[in-house]
């Protein structure tokens, strides 16, 4: 059987620099993906209007500063095309095509306790083995059909945003879209004027902000050049890593006029994440304070869509408190006679019927329909596999609920990394992965280090201790009990799959203090981690 020091699987944002860092320390790596290219949820995601709503000077890797001060970004924020461009870029800049594997499936991957290695077995039969494996898998990647009867009877055409077809014509068209997250939002403003009728099936109505993109100038790139170490410096150090500034303004210890000055201002400058960081400190964590901000957008819908109707069902009543949504005129679209929203709060989809969607007595007759209901996040990719650690399997580790130390490993599992795992950072992703990617790759080189010392040939295994995943789980549900997400039901807390109990998926305490839990965790020796 083939061997290699290192597997990585996944060829995204995290996969790549991962491969890139394993080489670096002179080790012998392996990267496979599924898909036949790079990109990982860029490469799936490729529906109409996909772009990434991070700013276009942070949406991208710091770690190679020439590369950072010459690559282009014509305007504020990438698209998905424009996302492939750039990881295709860097892997044929750091040459790193020669270790990846295309159209290869992971199936399972069993750790052998006589060996110590990891054998990975693939969806062609072929296998390898592994002194450390790595996956990086990707947050949003295992998409989610709804539960709806129906769904195969249909007779149209079917698309799910994140599994999306290389050719599609939607003209002239009655097209469907269920799901007004960020990627049903994007896709409804993209399609709205290619179609013959629009209709949204839309469950919780959201809080959309305008993203304000438009052309980068030759002074603003100047200008973010110059000051790259500092900026990245600021992303680092800041809670949304999204290179906003995070107010320290409680929201109602300013007048009601100044309140709506500011709203006002970053509804004009665009972004939303701007909206909910720079305007005050409290946004996700005052009920008053966040709803000032909703009362804010609310007022925009109802002043921009002329239609009473409309208005109403566009109109959120919950929280502002869920991954906010930033694009440019998606409540103008709904002033066009052929969009059209069905509230589901007010109705219910009951089956999908050849013809289309059926809502209680209504059939809503469709040529395609766009599922953009989102994915089984932060595990779902895991769920499929099949992982025997030498004690347990992955899936028996998480019998009770998703788990891990740090986002990157699990106790039980050793030399098994994961970049972006379930309790990850909620942020910026590059920064985000930046972060873990640097510190599982000084596991790895302490790990080799003591193995080239003790010159014994055997592995040093590297894990995470039961006692540092527990404490780190529930420093996560703590965490998450003290901002307002948790009033939200959304997929943070895993609530959207309907099977499963929810519970927080994510490390909601900020990019800043997660990079001072790794820090403190280097400079205690890697405190919670066993190297045998
Ligand atoms: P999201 O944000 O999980 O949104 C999924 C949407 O699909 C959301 O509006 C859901 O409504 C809706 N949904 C899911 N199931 C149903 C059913 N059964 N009926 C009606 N509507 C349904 O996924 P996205 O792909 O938009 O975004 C994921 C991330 O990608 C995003 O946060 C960015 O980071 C990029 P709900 O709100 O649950 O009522």
């Amino acid at each position: 059987m083939p061997s290699v020091d290192a597997l990585v699987v996944g060829a995204g944002f995290g996969g790549i620099y991962q491969l890139y860092k394993l080489r670096e320390l002179g080790l012998t790596v392996k990267l496979i993906d599924k898909a036949t290219d790079v990109g990982g949820t860029w490469y799936w995601n490729r529906y109409p209007g996909a772009n990434s709503d991070s700013l276009s000077e942070v949406y991208r890797y710091s770690w190679d500063k020439e590369d950072l001060l010459t690559y282009p970004w014509p305007k504020h924020y990438v698209s998905q095309r424009e996302i492939l461009d750039y990881l295709k870029h860097v892997v044929k800049r750091h040459d790193l095509r020669q270790y990846m594997q295309f159209s290869t499936e992971l199936e399972s991957a069993s750790f052998n306790s006589v060996s110590s290695l990891w054998t990975a077995r693939f969806t062609s039969g072929e296998t390898i083995q592994t002194r450390y494996l790595i996956t990086a898998l990707g947050t949003y990647s295992k998409v989610m059909y709804p539960a709806i009867p129906g769904i195969e009877n249909f007779a149209g055409e079917k698309y799910h945003t994140g599994n999306w077809p290389a050719s599609y014509d939607f003209k002239e068209k009655r097209v469907g879209v269920i799901g007004s997250g960020s990627t049903g939002v994007q896709i409804m403003i993209a399609i709205a004027d290619q179609v013959k009728q629009l209709v949204s099936f839309q469950r919780s109505p959201q809080y959309v902000v305008p993203n304000g993109d438009g052309p980068v100038s030759a002074e603003f790139r100047d200008n973010v050049n110059k000051n790259y170490d500092d900026i990245w410096n600021g992303v680092r150090n800041s809670y949304a890593a999204h290179n906003v500034p995070e107010s320290t303004v409680p929201a109602m210890s300013v007048s009601a006029e100044e309140r709506e000055r500011v709203f006002e201002s970053l509804w004009q400058q665009g972004n939303g994440f701007r909206f909910m960081f720079s305007s005050f400190s409290d946004i996700l964590t005052s009920e008053e304070a966040n709803e000032e901000a909703c009362n804010f957008i609310r007022k925009k819908i109802s002043q921009t869509v002329e239609d009473p109707a409309k208005a109403r069902k566009l109109s959120p009543n919950g929280y502002y408190a869920r991954r906010p949504i930033t694009a440019p005129g998606y409540y103008e679209i709904f002033n066009k006679d052929h969009v059209d929203i069905v509230d589901l709060r007010e109705t219910s989809i009951t089956e999908i019927t050849e013809q289309g969607i059926r809502t209680n007595d209504t059939l809503h007759e469709l040529d395609v329909i766009i599922f953009a209901t989102g994915f089984e996040v932060a595990d779902g990719n895991y769920t499929t596999l099949t992982v025997n650690g030498p004690r347990q399997s992955l899936k028996e580790h998480w019998a009770e609920k998703t788990t891990s130390y740090l986002g990157v490993s699990e106790a039980g599992f050793p030399n098994m990394f994961l970049v972006v795992g379930p309790l990850s950072p909620f942020n910026n992703f590059p920064p985000t992965i930046e972060s873990q990617v640097d510190f599982i790759s000084g596991l790895i080189s302490k790990a080799e280090r003591k193995r080239k010392d003790e010159n014994s040939g055997k592995v040093v295994l590297v894990e995470a201790t039961q006692q540092a995943e527990d404490e780190y789980v529930e420093m996560c549900r703590v965490i998450g009990t003290k901002n307002l997400f948790r009033k939200e039901k959304s997929y943070i807390f895993g609530a959207n799959v309907a099977e499963r109990t929810p519970h927080i998926l994510f490390w909601v305490g900020g990019l800043v203090h997660y990079r001072k839990a790794l820090q403190d965790v280097v400079d205690n020796g890697y405190r919670g981690f066993t190297f045998s």
